[in-house]
């Protein structure tokens, strides 16, 4: 795939959303590809493992629906770290309403997503409609979208046909606002692709231990990821924030996955 082949830092001139420039420059920066997704019961905890993991990431991803401790006062120290250590944040809210009822979603309620949240992302389902209800509010505050092409899960149904029109959907919608995918392919494939377009795809389910949960999870590594699909990041939860060992174990874990994350790029580079 052509794509795959260029740097993260020569791509940045195929893109005009502030996001998707913001999240390459910090991946050629910091020399890393990988995400955290902080899925932890209090917002408390999720701050403690971004301190950790922040310095070897260039996202952090976050599900706010989980904190029992939700609070502004959290946000504004995400926010904080998000500039002190040099990441983007992913609210993984993974909208799927009417175009109306997401842009309420995104804006308003206890979270207020869109005040705070670089990326976030949606299901194609509902059609496009949900894309201009999210960039009403999202695109003027130069924020990011990502569209779910496929999931990690056993017997998704975001598969084949699907898959290809959520392509296609994005392609009609512009690269303004919706500036990649959430999937575990390449799903921009070369005979799709436009002169001139490039599209980040971001693929969780990723571990170096184990190769599932119980509830349908599955895991592939860094190297699966990057160079056999060719992910531009790599998302790991469980794998990093679930080791055991403290806080230096948690370090040592992301800064591990941060640096085969890297190698499996410069590989796929041919470097
Ligand atoms: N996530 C997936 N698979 C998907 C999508 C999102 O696992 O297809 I879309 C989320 C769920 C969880 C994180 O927040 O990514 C993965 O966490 P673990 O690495 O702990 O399995």
């Amino acid at each position: 795939h052509p794509t795959t082949l260029i740097p993260y830092s020569e791509r940045i001139k195929f893109h005009t959303n502030p996001t998707a420039i913001k999240i390459l420059e910090i991946m050629d920066r910091k020399k890393t590809n990988l995400a955290v997704s902080v899925d932890v019961n209090t917002a408390k905890e999720a701050l403690e493992v971004v301190r950790r993991v922040g310095a070897s990431v260039c996202m952090v991803k976050t599900h706010c629906d989980i904190f029992e401790d939700f609070t502004p006062a959290f946000i504004e120290e995400l926010v904080r770290l998000s500039k002190e250590l040099d990441f983007i944040i992913f609210e993984d809210r993974k909208f799927a309403d009417i175009g109306n009822t997401v842009s309420l979603q995104y804006s308003s309620g206890v979270h207020k997503i869109a005040s705070w949240a670089d990326l976030t992302n949606a299901h194609s389902v509902p059609g496009p409609g949900i894309i201009a209800g999210l960039a009403k509010v999202g695109q003027p505050l130069g924020r990011g979208l990502l569209l779910l092409g496929e999931m990690s899960s056993a017997g998704s149904l975001a598969v084949g046909g699907y898959t290809e029109q959520t392509f296609k959907m994005a392609q009609d919608a512009g690269r303004e606002f919706v500036i990649g995918f959430i999937a575990q392919n390449r799903v921009d494939h070369v005979d799709k692709i436009k002169e001139g377009e490039d599209y980040l795809i971001m693929s969780p389910g990723v571990g170096l231990g184990k190769k599932g949960d119980s509830l349908g999870q599955q895991y592939r590594t860094p190297r699966e990821c990057v160079v056999d699909s060719g992910a531009d990041v790599i998302i790991v939860g469980r794998g990093i924030y679930g080791v055991e060992g403290g806080e230096q174990a948690v370090r040592d874990e992301a800064e591990r996955y941060r640096q085969e994350g890297w190698k499996a790029y410069e590989e796929r580079l041919g470097r």
